[in-house]
């Protein structure tokens, strides 16, 4: 009985682990583990020896079980002490750098002047960047012979060999997504189309694709005064100034009549732009009474109906309002030139409430 304590006592002693251990308590306190063979030979004994040899047996059998427990036990606080030894955090690491993005200033742009024009009653009207010649070319009265329409200003798309008919081309401006309002909703109408546009022409200054928003308003009676004040309101709230002076010079568009070329008063101190106020003029936008051509074209009576419509480049606009003098930053998904020439909206709060680098 002592060889048989000394020996299970010792087992679990030594068990590493609990499958270790349930071996073990198989082999001694099992049903027919080695305590109950012994106890099943009481039946051969004395009575005598069987009143000493039985409470043996039991006494053996609870102080296995006991020990089986407090084993479990301890192995199970060793592996709680290993985890805790080995798996850590150093929560005082700095972070993982995430990747950051930041509204474009393109779209920033689009989205103020969006918003404006909308206080000043015109809704936005999108179309294909991919035209047909007769809504980017002819309903806009550019005859066929116009240099716009040569294949050195203008993408043209692929036809099928043997289909002679004109090709398509990547829109040259968003004025045809106005004929096709014109087209769609009729007069009065009061819209701007903002959006991509697209020209072969590469250099410092050009890139082959940029943003343009148009606007037309037309009705019954509208003037150039109206135009006047609407280009007005436009710049004083878009370059967030309280006055500026607008300059039309006289100029020529095909699809307008009269046109004219808008510059703002500005001035340069120390390289940084002022917009209202100095001696100098700068050139924004250009702008016209539509061109009766073109109102028919969109399939109103120009007889009925007269407006104005103006085009201004959104690059250009969002370099000046942000202070940009590079396009790289407008292709470059590396934040560093905007960040490196100065974004505002880098620091403006963003849709998650915090800041957006
Ligand atoms: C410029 C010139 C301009 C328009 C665009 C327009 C559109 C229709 C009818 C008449 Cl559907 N005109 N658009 C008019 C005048 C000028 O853009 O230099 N933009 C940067």
């Amino acid at each position: 009985m002592d060889d048989l304590k000394a020996k299970y006592l010792g087992q679990i002693a030594e068990a590493g682990d609990e499958n270790a251990l349930e071996a073990i308590r198989v082999a001694a306190v099992g049903k027919k583990g080695e305590v109950a063979l012994k106890m099943r030979e009481l039946g051969k004994m004395t009575p005598e020896e069987r009143q000493v040899a039985g409470p043996a047996l039991n006494a053996l059998k609870d102080e296995i079980n006991s020990a089986l427990v407090a084993k479990k036990a301890g192995l199970a606080d060793a592996a709680l002490d290993e985890r805790l030894r080995t798996e850590w955090l150093d929560v005082t690491l700095p972070t993982r750098a995430r990747g950051q993005g930041s509204i474009h200033p393109v779209s920033q742009a689009t989205e103020e002047l969006t918003a404006i024009f909308a206080e000043l009653g015109f809704s936005v009207a999108e179309g294909p960047r991919i035209e047909n010649d007769w809504h980017n070319f002819d309903a806009l009265n550019i005859p066929g012979h116009h240099p716009a329409r040569a294949e050195m200003d203008t993408f043209y798309m692929h036809r099928a060999e043997g289909d002679d008919r004109p090709p398509h081309v990547l829109r040259t401006h968003t004025s045809p997504v106005q004929i096709r309002s014109m087209e769609k909703q009729g007069a009065p109408i009061r819209i701007i189309c903002p959006g991509g546009v697209y020209r072969a022409d590469y250099d410092q200054t050009h890139t082959p694709m940029f943003h343009q928003v148009e606007g037309l308003a037309l009705d019954k009676d509208i003037s150039m005064a109206n135009l006047k004040w609407v280009l007005e309101e436009f710049v004083k709230a878009f370059f967030e100034v309280d006055d500026v002076e607008l300059r039309f010079r006289a100029s020529h568009f095909p699809f307008t009549e009269p046109s004219a070329e808008v510059d703002i008063r500005c001035s340069w101190d120390n390289g940084q732009l002022k917009i209202g106020e100095g001696d100098g003029w700068m050139e924004i936008l250009g702008s016209g009474m539509v061109h009766p051509k073109v109102i028919a074209a969109g399939g109103i009576d120009p007889e009925v109906y007269q407006g104005f419509a103006f085009g201004i480049g959104i690059d250009r606009l969002a370099m000046l309002k942000y202070g940009i003098p590079d396009l790289r930053a407008f292709f470059d998904s590396d934040l560093r030139w905007l960040r490196h020439y100065g974004f505002a909206a880098l620091d403006m709060p963003n849709l998650h409430g915090g800041l957006s680098r």
